[in-house]
């Protein structure tokens, strides 16, 4: 079995951008979607992830503009928004309603940016931007960091803001949190702006401090399938937010700022101090960091074959303590393993979106197979199901 063929996305932005405008973009930029290895939640808690980029992108094509106007056009969307960079002070984060859903993300990132780097609006150009995006959506592989870090790249690049790659990482989240309205973490940022090839990247989400960590799937005959089980998700609205204001209980009960400050040993006092549900969440976030470093610590020793027990785990404790799976994932997960995968767990925000397995190469089609049928067995619609690899991070394509 092989991946499917990426859509042709650069194309798409820039037959849609010579569409809007009648002429060539002045350059192309464009940044992946991620999937996350382990490490769920941890983020907005100061912890660990482990995600890498995905070959799967999204494209912008982009020139300025005299008249100080951003217009923002995508192929999901083909109707263009258009908004003077003056007025972006206006419309985040109190009118944001006022902005098409999609546009939130691109324009929310301008808006982040330039505040980020202390620029007036006087010193930069508008700009035509025409997306197009290979990215499931929806699908837990993070689609809306793959729009935030292509518009951060091509905006920086072209007003010439001089950010680092952390720095852009960081408005995306702004953009994300604020513009649209998400609360969550900053790690589909960070995957997106610096996945490496073959790689992932371990990323202590309180000092931004990242490693990249050989996942060495290839020389192990491993593949990395992800099972796209076609249940929408949104971390906008719901039990997001909730999980996090869980986190934040927890911590407070145990005087500290963030989650990162409590040890396994530390969770029988917490016992006595929360209700049983902000136990299990805190549970979770506590076990979860430290698989992520146990997770580094294997694949940098006795390789990735090992890794299996640990990527169940995880997902149990999703499952049971952090209570973010859905039947499509746990059935995804179980099939997956009956296939005989070496581990697998749900990834990105949960309540819906994928799972991954870690599979022999010799038996992705019959875990592939496996998984079709369990679900067919149980009435749920047919999973997209494909490997992936790890790849390159955002950056400017032409
Ligand atoms: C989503 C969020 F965007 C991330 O910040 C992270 O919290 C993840 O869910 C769960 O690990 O992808």
């Amino acid at each position: 079995m092989t991946s499917p063929t990426p859509a042709p996305a650069a194309r798409g932005a820039r037959d849609l951008f010579v569409e809007l405008t009648g002429t060539e973009p002045a350059g192309m930029w464009s940044a992946p979607g991620r999937v996350n290895l382990i490490g769920e939640h941890t983020d907005y808690n100061d912890g660990f992830v482990l995600p890498f980029a995905i070959p799967f992108r999204t494209h912008v094509a982009l020139a300025p503009r005299r008249d100080g106007v951003l217009r923002v056009v995508s192929t999901f969307d083909p109707v263009p928004v258009e908004v003077p960079l003056a007025e972006l002070d206006a419309l985040f984060p109190d009118r944001r309603d006022e902005v098409p859903e999609w546009a939130r993300y691109p324009l929310g990132v301008a808006w982040a940016l330039l505040g980020a780097s202390g620029t007036a609006v006087a010193d930069v150009s508008g700009a035509d931007l025409a997306f197009s995006s290979d990215v499931p959506v929806g699908a837990g592989l993070s689609s809306s960091a793959a729009i935030e870090g292509a518009t951060a790249s091509a905006l920086a690049d072209t007003w010439g803001l001089g950010l680092d790659r952390v720095a852009l990482a960081r408005a995306g989240r702004t953009a994300e949190n604020e513009a649209v309205g998400a609360p969550t973490g900053i790690m589909d940022q960070m995957a997106s702006m610096l996945g490496e090839t073959d790689a992932a990247i371990f990323l202590d989400c309180r000092t931004l401090d990242t490693e990249v960590v050989d996942l060495g799937f290839d020389a192990a005959d491993l593949a990395l399938v992800v099972m796209d089980t076609g249940v929408k998700h949104s971390h906008a609205t719901g039990g997001y937010g909730e999980r996090r204001a869980a986190c934040e209980r927890g911590a407070a009960a145990m005087g500290v700022g963030a989650l990162r400050d409590v040890s396994v040993d530390d969770l029988p006092r917490l016992a006595d101090l929360v209700d049983e549900v902000t136990f299990r969440r805190v549970r979770h976030i506590v076990t979860e960091n430290q698989r992520v470093l146990d997770t580094v610590a294997v694949l940098r020793g006795t390789g990735p074959t090992a890794i299996g027990d640990l990527l169940v785990a995880s997902h149990a404790s999703m499952r049971d303590d952090f209570e973010i799976s859905v039947p499509e994932l746990d059935t995804a997960v179980e099939a997956a393993l009956a296939a005989g995968a070496i581990g697998a767990r749900m990834t990105g925000g949960g309540f819906g979106g994928a799972a991954i397995a870690l599979v022999s190469r010799d038996q992705v089609t019959a875990v592939a197979d496996g998984v079709r049928r369990a679900f067919a067995g149980r009435g749920f619609a047919e999973p997209h199901v494909f490997p992936v690899t790890a790849a390159s991070g955002a950056g400017r394509d032409a």
